[in-house]
């Protein structure tokens, strides 16, 4: 026993764990052992609070020359900018640049519509941005706007259902193709179908309807061809449009409702230039693009 309890003493502190506390039954030497422990904790605490507060400043130190750093960096970025400009010395114009415009021209990007198809070409990384159904105002209306592609997911902000007086006036556009007479020999199948149509995104590029054309001009890319098509001649106008060459039908719909009207387009000498041109002739067209 007496061996034990000296062990313990002699192991201090650690003489507080229970075993030995069953052998060391007094209570002046525990409670004398706690206390010291007590104090040595406090002034550990003490210690390792003034070691914290030593660590926290360095690192604001630290943390003050980084910044500093960071700040000279930024400084030395533009001042090496304005140097390699002065050594490039004056911009160079060309006929696409002036005196006003950054020497790094942003790249821009165009839509285009394409007439008679529900896709995009792939002829080209084009985005289809939605698909619809062209549309127009009635054949027969003399108020009415040009051919546009309406999208097949509408949405309404404030309406009503009446048929109101004092409206424009929207209709769905069907082909006039005149089947079965097939000249000339082109998208007659589709006559008084409706006509599904894209809006397409051409990244990065810029795009051109050539009337009158079935090939680009050099350097630009094609992205389809067909024949101008428009309004009946003496209704009212709508502008004209580049139907696709293998245009489609809407949904399968012949129902003939003559709602917006697309004919092809031939020409008429006189003013129009020909022989370039030719007479009765009806016009093609393509749509092309080019990188910008
Ligand atoms: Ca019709
Ligand atoms: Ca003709």
């Amino acid at each position: 026993m007496c061996l034990v309890l000296a062990l313990c003493l002699l192991l201090g502190a650690n003489a507080l764990e229970p075993q030995c506390i069953n052998y060391a039954p007094n209570r002046f030497e525990y409670e004398h052992n706690v206390l010291e422990k007590l104090v040595y904790l406090e002034q550990f605490k003490t210690d390792a609070t003034e070691r914290i507060a030593a660590q926290v400043q360095q690192l604001h130190t630290v943390l003050g020359k980084l910044l500093y750093l960071e700040q000279f960096k930024e400084d030395a970025s533009e001042k090496i900018s304005v140097l390699e400009k002065q050594l490039q010395g004056p911009p160079t114009h060309s006929p696409l640049t002036n005196s006003t415009q950054s020497p790094v021209t942003p790249r821009s990007s165009s839509t285009y519509v394409h007439w008679g198809m529900n896709t995009c070409p792939n002829v080209t990384a084009t985005t289809m941005v939605y698909s619809g159904q062209a549309a127009g105002g009635h054949h027969l209306h003399t108020g009415s706007g040009e051919y546009i592609c309406l999208p097949n997911d509408p949405e309404y902000d404030k309406y009503n259902q009446n048929n109101d007086e004092n409206r424009s006036l929207m209709y769905g556009a069907e082909y006039e193709t005149h089947a079965p007479i097939t000249n000339p020999p082109a998208l007659s199948d589709l006559h008084d179908h409706d006509v599904p149509c894209s809006v397409c995104l051409a990244r990065g590029k810029t795009t051109l309807m050539i009337p009158g054309r079935t090939s680009c001009y050099s350097g630009w890319t094609k992205e389809y061809q067909g024949y101008l098509m428009g309004e009946y001649h003496s209704y009212q106008g709508k502008g004209y449009v580049c139907m696709d060459k293998n245009a489609e039908a809407l949904n399968g719909t012949d129902a003939d409702l003559n709602g917006a009207l697309l004919y092809f387009v031939e020409g008429r000498c006189g003013n129009l230039q020909c022989p370039q041109y030719l007479e009765g002739a009806e016009l093609a067209c393509v749509v092309c693009s080019i990188t910008i």
